[in-house]
């Protein structure tokens, strides 16, 4: 027997330990899933400890010893949208255009060909939203992209993009996807998923794609055969069933069409938005919320703990707690986190750095590409001795 699952054998025989919670863990040794209720449960009353011996089982269970990253970079076309979202430190509404960007096609397509030279597997393109920026741009740039670099896994945009341009465009969500598939998009992203739950979303995310439009879009895409990831937006004025009731729509889905590869948690950071005034949830909340994710998303096989948002010393804990993937290298190319107050200013690890960040913790890297087939164990992997991380920092760009 696996320490992981003695651990659990241990728990379930604890007499001192709530029935509940007992209950649960047998579940969880048995396979079988947990309720709605039990859900809200696990945030109510499940201490740490407790949440990491259910999570780590089934972590330890579905991926042994192994930690996925990858090769990655991010182009943010513009920080300028039509949208306000309250949580959003991004974003510069058109009344603040002297502080935002807004790259062209071309600007874009150089900051691909700046990678060139650099063994990265994806580009991951996610950002505001503005009118030029509609079907017909993207349909060019995804197509422009395939064809300066065919195997450049393109993960681009959300359903608050999506619905945008196909609602501008007059094209039904279906008609909508086939055409991004065919234009070159390979995978959409887990972003704009906040909280599903009309009452939270009304309040922090007014006006951008319902919930029930982002998931529809998903489950379209799917349909395509095609894969994608999911988020929630965690810790600001939701309460705990809500979390629960947004994973159960996910869960659901997953059980539907089985298209999502990857569950990413986001911590509200509260910089520089209308939301300063909520508090950011605590680390202990950050990995009880992690573990519950990886016990209550049973049909998912991945849980990603995005290292430029919560940190490396919180990416490594998490690892013990459910997470199976930290993100990729980044390359400093996204501006969302530092700018809502993330501890990474300049969020770029080499390969070497992010190898090492695993090892410490007892894990074993893997490097992947998008859709997770494995593209170097680096478990027993001597870095030459002159190796030198290279960063590429971004033109500056006037717009
Ligand atoms: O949808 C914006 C979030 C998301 C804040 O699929 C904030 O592999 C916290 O979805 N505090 C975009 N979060 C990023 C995203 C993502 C990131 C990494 C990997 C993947 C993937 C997807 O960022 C937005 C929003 O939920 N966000 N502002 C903030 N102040
Ligand atoms: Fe726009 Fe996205 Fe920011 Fe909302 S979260 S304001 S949609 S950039």
């Amino acid at each position: 027997m696996s320490i992981s699952s003695t651990k659990l054998q241990y728990l379930i025989q604890d007499p001192d330990l709530d029935s509940d919670l007992r209950r649960i863990a047998q579940k969880i040794a048995q396979n079988e899933r947990i309720s709605f209720e039990e859900g809200v449960m696990l945030y109510e009353k499940a201490e740490l400890a407790y949440l990491g011996v259910l999570a780590n089982y089934i972590r330890e269970q579905r991926h042994g010893n192994t930690t996925f990253f990858n090769r990655n970079f991010h182009i943010e076309p513009t920080n300028l949208c039509v949208y306000d979202c309250k949580f959003c430190s991004y974003s510069r509404l058109l009344k603040q255009k002297e502080e935002g960007w807004a790259y062209t096609m071309e600007e874009m397509l150089n900051i691909v060909k700046q990678y060139d030279e650099q063994p990265v597997t994806e580009v991951h393109i996610v950002g505001g939203v503005l009118p030029q920026y509609d079907l017909e741009f993207y349909s060019n740039l995804f197509n422009s992209i395939k064809k300066h670099r065919p195997e450049l896994h393109v993960k681009a945009l959300t359903p608050v993009e999506y619905h945008y341009i196909f609602k501008k465009a007059k094209v039904d969500y279906a008609t909508g996807m086939q055409m991004m598939k065919d234009a070159g998009l390979d995978s959409i992203p887990g972003g704009g998923a906040e909280i599903f739950h009309q009452e939270i979303r009304e309040q922090i995310a007014k006006d951008k794609c319902t919930g029930e439009q982002w998931l529809a879009i998903h489950e379209e895409w799917h349909k395509l055969g095609m894969r994608s990831n999911a988020t929630m937006l965690y810790g600001h004025i939701e309460a705990y069933w809500h979390r629960v009731d947004h994973m159960e729509q996910l869960r659901q889905l997953q059980d539907r069409t089985g298209g999502f590869q990857t569950f990413i948690p986001l911590k509200f950071r509260n910089q520089d938005n209308q939301m300063s005034h909520v508090a950011e949830v605590s680390v202990i909340e950050d990995l009880r919320n992690y573990a519950i994710a990886r016990i209550y998303l049973d049909n998912f096989d991945h849980i990603k703990s995005y290292w430029a948002m919560i940190g490396r010393n919180t990416a490594q804990l998490s690892l013990a707690f459910g997470v199976d993937d930290i993100d990729g290298t980044i390359d400093d190319t996204t501006k969302i986190y530092s700018m809502a107050g993330a501890e990474e200013q300049n969020p770029a690890m080499s390969t070497k750095e992010l190898v090492e960040l695993i090892k410490q913790v007892g894990r074993q890297p893997i490097e992947r590409d998008t859709l997770y087939s494995v593209i170097q164990d680096y478990q027993d992997f001597d870095f030459p001795e002159e190796y030198k991380p290279k960063f590429y920092p971004l033109p500056v760009i006037n717009s």
